[in-house]
């Protein structure tokens, strides 16, 4: 699938700090150890709806990993899918009379387009389910010759992967049975289905229904399920164990736990990702912005109605990727008036020193993306320059480069 268009990161002078992110599994904030090239997995969008700004933080908080992994000399291997056939995509398409195709790219073209004018950096592979159906196709073969998938007994088709058959399943998300149980059953999993192995088995090849989409390739005619189509496109582009494997904290469970099962029992390796990293929710009126709750503040709304994308940038950045945090028109008023005063500043002849700054810059961004604390570097800079001036010819364009190369703010 074609990715969005790149932006230009401007290098910065000296050499950025090692990134340390919390991980899920350790549940512990530790250091990412990244070769020359750094591998990163990011869960991309069900496009049956317009990109809200709860999807927005999350690209966001990982567009900080890519930025910082750049600045420390890294190349970086970012791979996104779209979970472009699923149940919500079929269910929105149906409700609305409308060709589940034409919708997932509609609402994906659109995505697109939010993630540019957020200047979001692009994935190097963007990778939709349907595309890769194949790739489905021969994990689950593999799966059910090793012993560790079986076709239910009922005549529908559906395969299912055996849970019991990981070792250490469970070790990403450390929840217990009732946890798993629970959240399973929320979010897409079918744990009273009868015939299972275990209750919760996840589906890995939905046989062909009536009415509904299907692929024949070998496991007969049907679709792929949700958490092997990540595990297939992320093995298949990042090897066996990557860096980080990132999403909204909802996927701490089921999604990220079944496609590490699926993938680790798969190649006998261990870790898929060294990191698990997911960002909080977002809310509006003290609830999760869902797409099913219909709470949405939508990107292209906000950018319709004039809001510069630099300033929904900064408002989701002004509180810590990592807590669930609600989203409100005092969020957006703060930030577009920091964005005003950086902006002032920056374009002054001359300003206070700012080497510090891009220093408090990297260490405060390099330990588990603590946004807050940069913006407030960026401020204490902004403030200096406004109210006491400075002599330093180079220091505007420094913070500028800074804060375009490592928050993705153009001033
Ligand atoms: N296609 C799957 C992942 S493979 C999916 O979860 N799609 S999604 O469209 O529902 O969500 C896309 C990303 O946005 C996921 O990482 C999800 O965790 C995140 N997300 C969804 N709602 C919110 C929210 N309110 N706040 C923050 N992140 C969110
Ligand atoms: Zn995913």
């Amino acid at each position: 699938m074609q990715s969005w268009s790149t932006t230009d990161v401007p290098r910065l002078p000296g050499s950025g700090l090692p990134l340390r992110l919390y991980d899920t599994a350790t549940d512990s904030v530790r250091p990412t150890a990244p070769g020359a090239t750094a591998g990163m997995y990011v869960c991309g969008i069900t496009p049956y709806d317009a990109t809200h700004l709860g999807h927005a933080a999350t690209y966001l908080a990982f567009d900080l990993v890519n930025r910082l992994w750049r600045d420390a000399g890294h190349t970086v291997r970012y791979v996104q899918n779209v979970t472009d056939i699923d149940d919500p995509l079929l269910e929105r398409a149906e409700r609305d009379g409308e060709d589940w195709v034409v919708l997932g790219m509609r609402e994906t073209a659109l995505f697109r387009e939010d993630m540019e004018a957020l200047r979001v950096l692009p994935p190097d592979h963007y990778i939709g389910a349907v595309e890769s159906v194949g790739e489905v196709v021969e994990m689950v073969e593999k799966l059910l010759a090793g012993g560790s998938a079986y076709v239910l007994d009922d005549g529908t088709g559906d395969v299912y992967f055996d849970t019991a058959k990981a070792p250490r399943f469970g070790y990403e998300s450390r929840y217990d049975e009732g946890e798993m149980l629970r959240y399973f059953g929320e979010r897409g999993g079918d744990p009273d289905r009868a015939g299972k192995r275990q209750p919760l088995d996840p589906v890995l090849w939905r046989g062909a229904r009536p009415g509904e989409p299907s692929w024949d390739g070998g496991l007969g005619p049907g679709r792929p399920g949700w958490h092997v189509e990540c595990a297939a496109i992320a093995l298949n582009r990042l090897g066996s164990t990557f860096d980080v494997q990132g999403g909204g904290s909802d996927l701490r469970f089921p999604h990220h736990e079944m496609s590490a099962a699926h993938a680790e029992v798969l190649t006998g390796e261990w870790p898929f990702a060294r990191h698990y990293a997911h960002a909080g929710m977002i809310g509006l009126d003290g609830e999760k912005m869902s797409k099913s709750r219909g709470n949405l503040v939508f990107v292209s709304r906000l950018r319709g109605d004039g809001t510069d994308p630099a300033a929904i940038r900064l408002g989701l950045y002004a509180g810590h990727y990592r807590s669930d945090r609600a989203w409100t028109p005092v969020v957006l008023t703060e930030a577009e008036a920091r964005l005003a005063r950086w902006r002032a500043a920056a374009a002054l002849p001359a300003g206070p020193a700012a080497d510090a700054t891009l220093a408090r810059l990297r260490e405060r961004l390099s330990d588990d993306l603590d946004t807050p604390a940069a913006i407030a570097a960026v401020d204490r800079w902004a403030a200096d320059a406004l109210t006491s001036g400075g002599a330093d010819t180079g220091a505007p364009g420094l913070v500028r480069d800074a804060v375009d190369a490592l928050l993705g703010v153009r001033l």
